[in-house]
């Protein structure tokens, strides 16, 4: 029985434009504001995509640098740099994602169809990621965008062993169009594909878009853990944007509590996850 719940907040992801979301946080300033916020109000990770000074996304190891000692000076938060970035994002760039220092990075298990793009991650590419990550004690949380990428990331672990820390955590990404859907038929047949991966492996859940919600209820009531944010979600209800990211963050919160699975603090989070403490 999971008896807490573990919220991660995607506050900015790579997809949505500053000039459609006006609230979308992209400068560094905006995003420590809405850590901030988010930590306040539940939320113990935050996954991290960053803009340039015109608010499109960027991998600059700079301004990532910047971001992850100004998140760490502010907050609690277990930082987690995407490595996935935009599509556009050529795999070095992706790579060096992790000179950054960050505590966590994401770690996505197969190539799949992103709208009318490919968001490309190629095996060996994969295989650097983890091991690099391995190198330098980076928890990864693997990304799962299809059933097939569990496949993959069991062979990944019996070929190069476990990651930073021991603790497997994968977080379902549900309704991207060409990827799996947003549908609790599709969560419950991940959730059983687990039993290919390591005991204790845990994961958390995701829905694009509309399936927000199907989602987030669906992964609460099979035991699993919950991620919500702006990078996912922009529609808090039918015709009302999201004014925040910390709404959509107390949104989960309430719903954990409901569920007698209260958030849980950074450090039992850390602990979880097998993300050292912080000194
Ligand atoms: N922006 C997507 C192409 C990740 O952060 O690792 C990839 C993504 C996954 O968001
Ligand atoms: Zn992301």
């Amino acid at each position: 029985m999971t008896t807490t719940t573990l919220i991660t907040v995607a506050p900015t992801g790579a997809e949505s434009a500053k000039a459609d979301v006006p609230v979308l946080p992209v400068t560094l300033d905006e995003l420590v504001a809405t850590a901030k916020e988010c930590e306040a109000v539940g939320a113990s990770v935050v996954h991290v995509h960053i803009r340039d000074h015109e608010a499109n996304p960027t991998l600059d190891p700079g301004r990532l640098r910047a971001t992850v000692e100004a998140l760490r000076d502010s907050t609690d938060l277990i930082i987690q740099l995407s490595s996935g970035g935009a599509v556009t994002d050529p795999e070095a760039d992706r790579l060096a994602v992790l000179d950054a220092g960050p505590e966590m990075a994401s770690c996505t298990m197969g190539t799949v169809n992103f709208g009318d793009d490919v968001f490309l991650n190629r095996w060996e590419f994969i295989v650097d990621l983890h091991t690099r990550m391995q190198e330098r004690g980076i928890v990864p949380e693997y990304e799962i965008f299809d059933l097939g990428h569990l496949t993959s990331l069991a062979r990944l672990l019996d070929k190069f062993g476990l990651p930073a820390g021991g603790h497997v955590h994968v977080d379902f990404v549900m309704g991207v169009p060409g990827g799996m859907p947003g549908t609790t038929e599709a969560l419950v047949a991940c959730k059983q594909a687990l039993r290919d991966l390591p005991d204790g492996t845990t994961f958390s859940a995701t829905g694009i878009g509309r399936s927000t919600l199907a989602v987030l209820l669906a992964a609460l009531s099979t035991g699993g853990h919950l991620r919500v944010g702006m990078e996912d979600t922009v529609t808090y209800a039918k015709g009302q944007p999201v004014e925040s990211n910390a709404q959509l963050v107390a949104r989960a919160a309430a719903f954990a509590r409901l569920a007698q699975r209260p958030p849980l603090s950074a450090a039992e989070a850390r602990a979880m996850l097998g993300v050292p403490a912080r000194p």
